[in-house]
């Protein structure tokens, strides 16, 4: 009877603790990777993962309401940097503290790729890169933005891996298809043309969308109008070294409008009449050219000729309230008029880097050494053993583009007066 009776209340106790473990784990909720969670000021934020409709097509000007929210945890709009210092060189406090969510404020950034369901696995090494350097310590926001719905599989990978909020937009057609006043004919007839002599990407109608997209419309889609600064990473990119401080940080607090890691000449079947385009537009609007630019990075004679220098833009790091103001938006229109994306095939790095090269003033644009990266075919890999040591880099300095011939990185330090990087004589050429 007494053995009988002990028997009941295991039976009890032990049905009590399969309820209690059966309840525990129905109501925890799971953390994955939401590396934030509790680490901001105010906790999570809600919306990871957004779908969010398509946009209305209309060309916005206000926030949208299938925006990120305005107010966001852990960016602050106002904030005194020397209360928070970032380690900018392995002799400041904190250079070695890589390990944990980092302390200080957030920019208002986010960032940004413009990317294919077929693009996923190689937007995913991207983004594993992204976050194993940098964003793992600093859970930014990123939008994603497709021509074409995106489907499970791209949100489900890609939201796994990013350890701030993912949101994916639809990009409306008026965005990605030829204005009414192009020639169709006209415009058939230079991508025969190009298709015969082979120039790189010559034939491609989507290429060209792509182009006049990054070109003037990716920074004022709904989902982008919150957000102050942004982040551009394209498919199959590498990024080569630990980041030790914050670059949206640096952009906002130099007041940096545009930035880089790699520049090129431009190819010149591209671009035939660019710059005349751009001459007409300065001639038009001389209001929009400001004092003390970066003419001399982009022409070699006083701005009669365009010497195709371009920041590659593969890789940005920018203002979007810039990309938005009057004076890009012009320039953007202006050149759209001329018709250049579908009777040539202008290129968003050129038409960026000349708005950025004559519409800012010169110390408005950056170079950012410390990030070594990979975008095929060219590396920038930063100049000096020392320096790739203490930054923890792993490509190889035989890579380096920067001070090689077909490089214009050269005449960005000489425009601005800036000393190059110690090492830079040794450096491949
Ligand atoms: N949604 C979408 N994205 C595209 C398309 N074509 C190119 N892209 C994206 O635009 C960016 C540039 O294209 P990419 O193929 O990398 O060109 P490349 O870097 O100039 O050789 C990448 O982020 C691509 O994922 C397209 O037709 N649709
Ligand atoms: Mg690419």
């Amino acid at each position: 009877m007494a053995a009988g009776s002990a028997r009941y209340v295991r039976y009890i106790v032990f049905a009590f603790v399969a309820v209690t473990i059966v309840y525990f784990i129905t109501h925890s909720s799971y953390q994955g990777i939401r590396l934030q969670d509790g680490t901001f000021p105010g906790g999570s934020q809600g919306g990871h993962g957004s779908d969010t409709g398509t946009a209305s097509g209309d060309q916005q000007t206000s926030p949208q309401p299938n925006s990120p929210p305005a107010e966001r945890p852990g960016v602050m709009s106002d904030y005194d940097p020397k209360e928070y210092p970032m380690a900018m060189t392995p002799n400041d406090p904190g250079w070695n503290d890589l390990v944990g969510i980092a302390p200080g404020p957030r920019v208002n950034a986010t960032f940004v790729s413009l990317a294919r369901n077929s693009d996923v696995w190689d937007i995913a090494r991207s983004i594993r890169d992204v976050e194993d350097r940098f964003n793992r310590r600093y859970n930014y926001d990123w939008v994603f933005l497709n021509d074409k719905p995106f489907d499970d599989t791209f949100k489900k990978v890609t939201t796994s891996l990013v350890s701030g909020n993912t949101f994916y937009g639809e990009i409306p057609a008026e965005h990605w298809s030829f204005p009414e006043w192009i020639d169709q004919e006209k415009a058939r007839k230079v991508r025969e043309d190009m298709r015969e002599r082979k120039v790189i990407y010559g034939d491609s109608v989507s290429y060209r969308h792509m182009c006049r997209f990054e070109s003037g419309f990716f920074f004022r889609q709904p989902l982008l109008m919150n957000y102050e600064y942004y982040w551009r990473v394209e498919p199959s990119i590498s990024l080569f070294c630990d980041l030790h401080y914050d670059p949206f940080r640096v952009m906002k607090e130099n007041n940096k409008k545009y930035s880089f890691v790699l520049s090129l000449y431009e190819y010149k079947e591209t671009i035939p009449t660019l710059w005349d385009s751009t001459k007409k537009f300065m001639k038009n609007h001389p209001e929009h050219i400001a004092p003390g630019n970066s003419m001399r990075f982009l022409s070699d004679d006083g701005g009669e000729t365009y010497n195709r220098c371009h920041f590659w833009s593969n890789f940005e790091i920018g203002s979007l309230d810039w990309l938005r103001s009057k004076a890009y938006v012009d320039f953007f229109e202006s050149l759209d008029k001329d018709g250049g994306f579908f009777y040539e095939r202008w290129g968003d790095a050129p038409v960026h880097s000349i708005a950025a090269g004559l519409m800012l003033p010169k110390e408005e644009i950056h170079f950012f050494d410390d990030i070594g990266y990979f975008h095929g075919p060219f590396t920038h890999c930063p100049t000096g053993e020392q320096r790739k040591l203490d930054l923890r880099c792993h490509c190889n300095p035989k890579d380096n583009f920067d001070w090689r011939g077909y490089s214009c990185t050269s005449r960005y330090f000489d425009l601005n007066g800036l000393e190059k990087p110690e090492g830079w004589k040794d450096e491949p050429k």
